[in-house]
């Protein structure tokens, strides 16, 4: 018969699928690392690769991937986000077809998936951009101020009150390092496990300012062997905020709910879609 013009490729969900199962492949093979996973550092990527937003210019965000570039991968910010790039290397050779502002954004839905944490419904339609798209330092926010920086930099990207408390709860995982931000140490006793614990151990446990050389941070009473950041410990001072923590700390189920739905808008921030959100895939997690 007539030969079949090739057009472009055209991935669908299922395509998605096995980029989604090649990272979770990554993750459970790759253990050599921190606490064990890439995980927490993925969802990282994720973050900081979007939350650049400015609602007023429509600048920033996660289209366009412009981290893979200085000067925005040297900021201070930013520093030891790299581990997470370079993890994603092999799975970006071995699907081509997928822009790198795509490939993050699902990392980071697969990362929290794969430790343990609710769905990220997610969808394509990311464009990789050049050097010029690159974001002005100063955007992320800075973990030694107070509940007004809060505000200023999650309000710029266009999150409430209860929005910007969910999407701290993402400190349930991983640690702080160091030689990248000068902060040390993790904030629960479960860092590669998706839980409320960190909004448990905020209203529980009690917080000390840790005796050392490095930036203001907070020790607990308990084991001298967690942390909290300034701005961590401003979601308990300012009223409003606490509010929240304290319904996410008496209830999984509804910070799993509302973290799943602000994770989900914080990756979509400034992306030209085509597609609809009720066109976003809910992907498979690994047995
Ligand atoms: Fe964060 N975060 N974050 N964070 N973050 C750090 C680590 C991780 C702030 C500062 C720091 C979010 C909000 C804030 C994760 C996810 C999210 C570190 C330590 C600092 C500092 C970095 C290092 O030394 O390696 C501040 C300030 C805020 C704020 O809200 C004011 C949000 C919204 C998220 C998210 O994902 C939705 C994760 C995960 C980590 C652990 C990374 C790792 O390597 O482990």
């Amino acid at each position: 018969g007539e030969a079949t013009p090739k057009g472009p490729f055209v991935p669908t969900q299922a395509d998605y699928q096995k980029v989604y199962d090649a990272i979770a492949d990554r993750l459970a093979n790759e253990t050599d690392y921190d606490d064990g996973s890439y995980g927490p550092v993925l969802v990282r990527l994720a973050w900081h690769a979007s939350g650049t937003y400015d609602k007023e210019t429509g600048t920033g965000g996660s289209n366009g991937a412009t981290m893979r570039f200085a000067p925005e991968s040297d900021h201070g910010a930013n520093a030891g986000l790299k581990h997470a790039r370079d993890f994603l290397e092999p799975i970006k050779a071995q699907f081509p077809w997928i822009t790198y502002s795509d490939l993050w954004t699902l990392a980071g839905s697969a990362a929290v998936q794969e430790l343990g944490g609710p769905k990220i419904p997610w969808r394509p339609g990311r464009a990789d951009g050049d050097i010029a798209a690159c974001t002005p330092d100063g955007r992320l926010p800075d973990a030694s101020k107070d509940h007004r920086h809060i505000r200023a930099v999650f309000g710029r990207m266009g999150f409430d009150d209860r929005e910007m408390v969910a999407l701290c709860g993402a400190h349930s995982l991983g640690r702080a390092h160091a030689d990248r931000s000068g902060f040390d140490g993790p904030w629960d006793f479960s860092p590669t496990v998706f839980t409320n614990e960190f909004f448990r151990l905020l209203v529980d446990e009690k917080w000390n300012q840790r005796k050392w050389n490095g930036p203001a941070q907070f020790t607990d009473k308990g084991t001298s062997t967690l942390m909290m950041l300034p701005t961590d410990l401003a979601l308990v001072k300012d009223k409003a905020f606490k509010q929240h923590v304290e319904r996410y700390a008496k209830d999984s189920d509804v910070f799993f709910q509302e973290f799943a739905d602000v994770y989900v808008k914080l990756l979509e921030l400034g992306v030209p879609f085509k597609s609809k959100p009720e066109d976003r895939f809910v992907f498979k997690t690994s047995e």
